[in-house]
């Protein structure tokens, strides 16, 4: 690990434009992004926060295909409306881009054909999977089927969302196509691929370099594909949405780059934006292309390979053979694990979430951002309950920290008229009992190892104390006895309320700003944390001097959440359960298993005539055949058919059924059945004949 970083870049996933984020992105990337940055803005240090949406690839597309829509159109939704409710919340992106950009098109072109100049990537014909009703080449996601590995039955061409494993479409069991719940082919086409394996030996270098600083969750999940030895990977799709694959010819016509090729690439194109904002285009490099600055990828568990392989690979082959322009590989990627909803995995096809947008429209960013940052997801999924967020708000935001900032402003502003009575020396703060060099110790570390949760739970131990030390000093007693002593508890008191306004900060920083402003300040705290005036080392000692004045007035800071307020959100969970539950139950979540297909042709080999039942009885010895007596126009027939737990005899006599008039003849149970009629299974196991309406039709075609 270098430690003589002087800039840090801290990039976070880029989610799908096809979708609202819910909570379980904002725990496992985006909080803990935030939180670091803030944490490091306070510190000083030269941070930037670069994310943006992702909005190519299959699930852009298919969303589009899903809602009737076109792909520009969802990812202009929900661009906008992810991009709103992370401003809500607070996380503060020095840019957030898109990967529909000019910039970025040119930026994931420029690598592709860097790398196909080197002759690195290699050009194979393979077969793939074609729908041919859609007439489509299937990719990744397009395919659903049966994971080979936990039997999960829809699982994704490239993933399997119930174990993660990366698969490629041909892995599943039962292939079907999205599109049209077909089985599909298997079509010949040209693609570029990736060869993995000539980096493998760079590659594992650059993550055993790691094996002291990195997460056991991410090297293990690397090391898993090293151990399997990396091969060549496809990095070109077939598919009308994404950028064109920039090579000369008919081969790369309606081809465009993979969406994890370009992901990636992101993360510079939006650097580059960002400097360009700068008014400095070439700024972009000082990050990118420096040995002084950290590179830190944050990212959920199901993201680590294309962060500790993929992208690092390309970027080695970007760099090979070059003196200049040269990229660095990350120094971290802290990957989370999954957080859960009320003991269940957010699932957005099934409606199992809440989405970031939806929540803040009816509770306040900070109670989200404390309740979460107190379960990160570090080294093992973790749950999100509508239970655990009420009585963290309650106990712990409202009584103590809430408690404890209003209870010494406003005693300051009713007994000593919003002046600061006392000036605060080195020994009375010491008197507090805090000890202020070991937590800020183990805070620094805390936010520097990516332990959140424990940042979060050593800020709300600072508030306790202090709501314990003016509990326990009774200042409004001392008052008439002592002034003087009184007027010392108070400006400690206050001056622990700024300690606390930025040691909350990185996680809760609408909180550290309305402190701030009670404490009689213009300026916002953001402003003040980025231009370097409020910083990290002064919240260890007092810095509201006598006579500072306060602003006079005060406001609860956080309102306690009532049983009625969330009621209505675990109602929600219950139906939305419910519905899971019954989808489950009866089946109706049962998957389509289509035959493989034929030409018309073969349909109208087929002779299907109507057929009245003349006559009908049961079979010896077969309980669950009866033999019906066929009219077809002038000939009669003989059938068997499993019906007879559906029917008894004489209650089919008269009926229209449908005939397969050609089938060749069999016996069955010694019996004569020539042909077969038509009959559909029930849920109860039973067959019920198909009927045909209206009178002397015997022997009419159906078509
Ligand atoms: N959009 C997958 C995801 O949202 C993908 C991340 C890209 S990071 C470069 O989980
Ligand atoms: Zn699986």
């Amino acid at each position: 690990m270098n430690n003589h970083f002087t800039r840090t870049l801290v990039t976070t996933a880029l989610p799908y434009a096809n979708g609202p984020v819910h909570l379980g992105h904002l725990a496992g990337v985006y909080l803990p992004a935030d939180i670091y940055v803030r944490f490091k803005r306070l510190q000083g240090e030269n941070i930037i926060h670069i994310g943006g949406s992702d909005e190519h690839g299959v699930p852009i597309t298919i969303t589009a295909d899903r809602e009737s829509i076109s792909p520009r159109d969802v990812v202009d939704r929900y661009h906008h409306r992810n991009l709103e409710a992370f401003a809500k919340c607070g996380i503060s992106f020095d840019h957030y881009g898109r990967t529909s950009s000019q910039l970025h098109f040119r930026t994931a072109q420029e690598f592709f054909r860097e790398i196909n100049g080197k002759d690195i990537l290699v050009k194979k014909k393979e077969r793939h999977f074609f729908d041919p009703e859609t007439k489509r080449f299937l990719s990744d996601r397009y395919v659903t089927g049966t994971c080979p590995i936990c039997s999960n039955p829809e699982a994704n061409g490239d993933q399997c969302e119930q174990c993660g494993t990366h698969l490629s479409p041909r892995e599943l069991i039962n292939p079907r196509s999205k599109l049209s719940n077909r089985v599909p082919e298997l079509r010949e086409t040209l693609h570029w691929y990736f060869p993995l394996g000539r980096f493998q030996g760079e590659l594992e270098n650059y993550v055993n370099g790691h094996s002291g600083d990195w997460r056991t969750n991410v090297l293990n999940y690397t090391r898993t594909w090293f151990k399997q030895g990396l091969t060549d990977r496809a990095i070109t799709r077939d598919l009308h949405w994404g950028i064109p694959v920039p090579a000369q010819g008919d081969e790369a016509k309606g081809k465009v780059l993979y969406v994890w090729f370009d992901a990636v690439l992101g993360y510079i194109s939006f650097t580059r934006e960002w400097a360009e904002k700068q008014g400095s285009p070439d700024l972009w490099r000082k990050y990118w292309q420096s040995p002084d600055c950290r590179i830190i990828h944050f990212i959920g568990k199901d993201n680590v390979v294309f962060h500790t392989i993929m992208f690092p690979a390309i970027l080695l082959a970007w760099n090979e053979g070059r003196k200049n322009d040269v990229y660095s590989l990350a120094d971290n990627v802290p990957a989370s694990e999954f957080m859960n909803f009320e003991g269940r995995k957010f699932s957005k096809s099934r409606n199992y979430a809440v989405y970031l947008g939806e929540f803040l429209e009816k509770f306040p960013a900070d109670t989200l951002r404390y309740t979460i940052a107190m379960n990160y997801p570090e080294n093992k999924d973790s749950d999100f309950s509508w239970a655990d967020f009420q009585n963290r708000t309650n106990g712990e935001l409202a009584d103590t920290l809430g408690n404890f900032i209003k209870r010494s402003i406003d005693f300051t502003n009713a007994k000593f008229d919003g002046e600061i009575p006392y000036e605060c020396t080195e020994d009375d703060w010491a008197t507090l009992g805090i000890d202020w060099a070991g937590s800020f110790d183990k805070l620094e570390q805390a936010y520097g190892q990516f332990h959140f949760r424990d940042a979060a739970a050593l800020t709300m131990q600072i508030a306790r104390s202090a709501n314990r030390f003016l509990t326990d000093s009774e200042p409004w007693k001392m008052l008439k006895t002592d002034r003087e002593a009184a007027a010392r508890t108070i400006a400690l008191s206050v001056n622990l309320c700024y300690t606390l306004a930025v040691i909350c900060y990185p996680v809760i920083p609408h909180t550290a700003n309305r402190i701030y402003t009670m404490l009689g300040f213009q300026e916002s705290f953001d402003d003040m944390v980025k231009s370097g005036k409020v910083r990290w080392d002064m919240a260890s000692f007092p810095q509201l001097h006598k006579g500072h004045k306060l602003l006079k007035r005060s406001e609860i800071l956080f309102r306690k959440i009532e049983d009625g307020d969330i009621a209505p959100e675990l109602e929600k969970i219950e139906r939305i359960l419910a519905g899971i539950r019954r989808a489950e139950d009866d089946g109706t979540r049962e998957e389509m298993h289509f035959k493989p297909e034929i030409s018309s042709d073969d349909f109208f080999k087929v002779d299907l005539r109507v057929a009245t039942v003349t006559g009908c009885e049961k079979v010896a010895k077969a309980d669950k055949l009866l033999k019906l007596r066929l009219k077809v126009g002038s000939e009669n027939r003989q059938v068997l058919a499993g019906i007879a737990q559906s029917y008894s005899p004489e209650f089919v006599i008269g009926k229209n059924v449908i005939l397969v008039a050609n089938l060749a003849e069999k016996k069955i149970k010694g019996e004569l059945s020539q042909g077969m009629v038509l009959a559909v299974e029930g849920n109860d196991g039973r067959f019920n004949l198909v009927e045909v309406n209206g009178s002397e039709i015997d022997g009419k075609i159906i078509q």
